[in-house]
């Protein structure tokens, strides 16, 4: 659907293995504020990146900052991180407008909302800020890029495939989602019932709720949903804060091991869970790699190496070669499932 294509190997598992390593240097090294001096990778060009996530304090987030940050020191730019703590859809505005303000060169977000930023990425695009999206989009004429993370198909796909098999394709299941207007996970969510409809008949969906990817909010509603639905047999949650905060109540819980949960995590935070018997399997994909290369596509805006056009292709430092798709797309690869036998191989 999204005409990407994604040259070169993927280096996935090489890649989480040293992310013990790359996170040891993760922390920001500030700026932001540079004019036309800024950086020095590519004389005169402005390499000062500004990363922007859904809400500060998500270890996914985390790690994909630490990626951005890693390319970042490779071309020799400059690096910061801002963000809300709430991931609210006008959270992020004031954010896009300072940092416009402060004059940087590349814009790096992860949108709470496919709408409520635009203006403010369009002031910014109009001061002459490159803006790329990455894991969640906006409305595709307010940026340059989007660096997705995989296809929404297959992300969708894979999270069904997990719960159907986990429940033995029959009864009902529920969706713990993170906020309401996230234009990922409600790409996804619309994929999974399609999905469903199409090839579970005798699977029901009974409800979709909302944690705000807040710990303690995804917490309670996993607890409503359980009460309000006694013969609930499964959860998917495609946000990493939910999963984890459904799978911590499940597991203290008299549910734990007989209601499946699976969805997106990151392997850190749900090996207990693995290891406990509450959780089966559950996907991901690489945060880092993700931020690594929203990074270099930015250094390449930049630079003028590329304007965004579909067509148009760039390096980016280890991930290799990668071309623009349509809508302005970058895919960096496919959804990997993590479960018993593998987790112990990741770090992040
Ligand atoms: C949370 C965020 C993020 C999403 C992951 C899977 O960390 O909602 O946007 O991509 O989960």
């Amino acid at each position: 659907m999204f005409g990407l294509q994604r040259k070169g190997r993927m280096a996935f598992a090489a890649a989480a293995l040293t992310m013990g390593v790359a996170l040891v240097a993760t922390g920001c090294t500030g700026g932001g504020t540079g004019g036309d001096d800024t950086g020095g990778g590519d004389g005169d060009a402005n390499l000062s990146i500004t990363m922007l996530p859904k809400n500060l304090g998500n270890p996914y987030f985390d790690t994909s900052t630490g990626g951005a940050e890693e390319a970042t020191e490779e071309f020799g730019g400059t690096f910061e991180e801002v963000g809300p703590t709430e991931a609210s859809p006008t959270s992020q505005v004031q954010y896009i407008q300072t940092a416009a303000q402060q004059g940087t060169g590349g814009l790096i977000v992860s949108a709470n909302d496919p709408e409520a930023l635009c203006d403010a990425l369009d002031e910014a695009r109009e001061a002459g800020v490159k803006v790329v999206t990455f894991d969640s989009d906006t409305n595709p004429e307010c940026r340059d890029l989007f660096i997705n993370q995989a296809t929404s198909e297959g992300i969708a796909k894979v999270q069904v495939d997990l719960i159907t098999e986990q429940i033995g394709d029959e009864g009902q299941i529920a969706i713990l989602s993170a906020s309401a207007n996230a234009t990922n996970q409600n790409a996804w969510i619309e994929m999974m019932e399609e999905e469903l409809a199409a090839n579970h008949p005798n699977v029901e969906l009974v409800e979709v709720v909302y944690g705000d990817d807040d710990d303690q909010t995804s917490f309670d509603k996993t607890a409503a949903l359980l009460q309000t639905y006694p013969e609930l047999k499964g959860i998917v949650s495609p946000t990493t804060v939910g999963i984890a905060a459904a799978a911590r109540y499940l597991s203290t819980s008299e549910y734990k091991g007989q209601v499946a949960l699976t969805g997106l995590g990151t392997p850190n935070q749900m090996r207990e869970y693995v290891e406990d018997g509450t959780v089966t399997a559950f996907a991901l994909w690489n945060p880092a790699d993700l931020g690594y290369l929203a990074a270099y596509a930015t250094q390449a805006l930049i630079t003028g190496e590329i304007t965004g056009e579909e067509g148009d292709t760039f390096e980016a430092g280890k991930l290799g070669d990668f071309e623009v798709g349509a809508d302005g797309a970058v895919l960096l690869g496919d959804p990997f499932e993590f479960n018993a036998d593998n987790i112990g191989e990741f770090d992040f």
